[in-house]
């Protein structure tokens, strides 16, 4: 079974969660954390810095990483693995081709407009916890059944 490297950063501070409006390619439609794939000759740090100064025009040296979700899509062998960061952030961001940046204050989290599995993690994150876990979907709507607990 193959697999695609992905990363997914998350930035926020004590009050606020910075996510992306995502505009074209996988999960339009939805807010998300900053990520994408892992390029060939860098690391998943390196990888998730360079999506957060594409996609949001934030540039940060280091983030905390969080731990790794696998999605499956069923009829689908290529599995994704998320690499979860997260970074406390109180600036602005830049809209990019890919995303619009928006703040949601902790307690408005836009799940029903988010990829339905970050109901299971994202809670998780924000109370200081990593997570380490599997997600299998039957379709971009629907989760079949998963496992994601603390690291
Ligand atoms: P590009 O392929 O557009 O990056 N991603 C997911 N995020 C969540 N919350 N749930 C999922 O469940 C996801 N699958 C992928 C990883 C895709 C971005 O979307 C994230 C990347 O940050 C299936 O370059």
């Amino acid at each position: 079974m193959s697999k695609k490297v992905l990363t997914l950063a998350i930035l926020h501070n004590t009050e606020r969660i910075l996510l992306g409006m995502k505009k074209r390619g996988f999960g339009t439609g939805r807010w998300n954390g900053f990520g994408g794939k892992v390029q060939e000759g860098e690391s998943i740090e390196e990888a998730a810095l360079r999506e957060i100064r594409e996609e949001a025009g934030i540039l940060l040296t280091s983030l905390n990483p969080r731990g790794k979700i696998t999605f499956r899509f069923e009829g689908n062998p290529e599995a994704l693995e998320v690499h979860i960061f997260s970074a406390l952030w109180h600036g602005g961001a830049i809209e990019s081709e890919e995303m619009k940046p928006q703040w949601f204050a902790l307690h408005e989290i836009p799940y029903e407009n988010m990829w339905p599995d970050d109901k299971l993690w994202l809670p998780m994150l924000l109370a200081g916890k990593n997570v380490v876990g599997e997600v299998f979907f039957k379709n971009m709507n629907e989760i079949l059944h998963h496992t994601i607990v603390e690291l």
